[in-house]
């Protein structure tokens, strides 16, 4: 059966930038469950999740948090799943308070952190560890890759045109 994915957002404030990730893993296809679990304010609930997270059919885990992010490398302490940070920009230090908590982890306990409010890249990468065991998940990032290449080089064509005739 095909692997879930699990989105979890410290705070109902992160959704807007996490709901990028779940449009993409949507888009490929991929069954996403998204949940509001903290860290620091629901700790239980998400030991419980990443605990039981293999056995009820994940792949990965996308942990998005923002300010002193724990979220992701609290997860990723109590599952051998691949763990996905996303550092949220919710406050004020722009985020970079969240990119060095998420990830700055300690050896032994990974996290593959994007960048701040990097939902869409941490869509795909979820994807693409799905892929290794999933041709169809594999071939439909094929396509999106080929459609991304298609639409920067119309992009670029645009570019030269208007540059030419500005050039006349
Ligand atoms: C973090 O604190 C959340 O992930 C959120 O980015 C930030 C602010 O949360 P709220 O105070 O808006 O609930 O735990």
């Amino acid at each position: 059966m095909a692997k879930k994915v699990a989105v979890i957002m410290g705070s109902d404030s992160d959704f807007d930038v996490v709901s990028a990730a779940i449009d993409t893993l949507r888009e490929l296809g991929i069954p996403v469950e998204a949940r509001i679990l903290s860290a620091h304010r629901t700790p239980e609930e998400a030991r419980k999740l990443a605990r039981t997270a293999r056995g009820a059919g994940f792949g990965a885990i996308i942990a998005a948090a923002g300010k002193a992010a724990h979220l992701a490398g609290a997860l990723a302490a109590e599952t051998t799943l691949p763990v996905i940070g996303i550092p949220v920009k919710s406050s004020t230090l722009d985020g970079l308070d969240a990119l060095l908590s998420t990830v700055q982890m300690p050896s032994g306990i990974p996290v593959a952190t994007v960048a701040i409010n990097g939902a869409k890249n941490a869509a795909l990468l979820a994807a693409q560890i799905l892929s290794v065991e999933d041709g169809e998940i594999a071939a439909k990032l094929d396509e999106m890759r080929r459609e991304m290449t298609r639409e920067v080089l119309e992009k670029d064509r645009a570019l030269r045109e208007r540059m030419n005739r500005e050039d006349d």
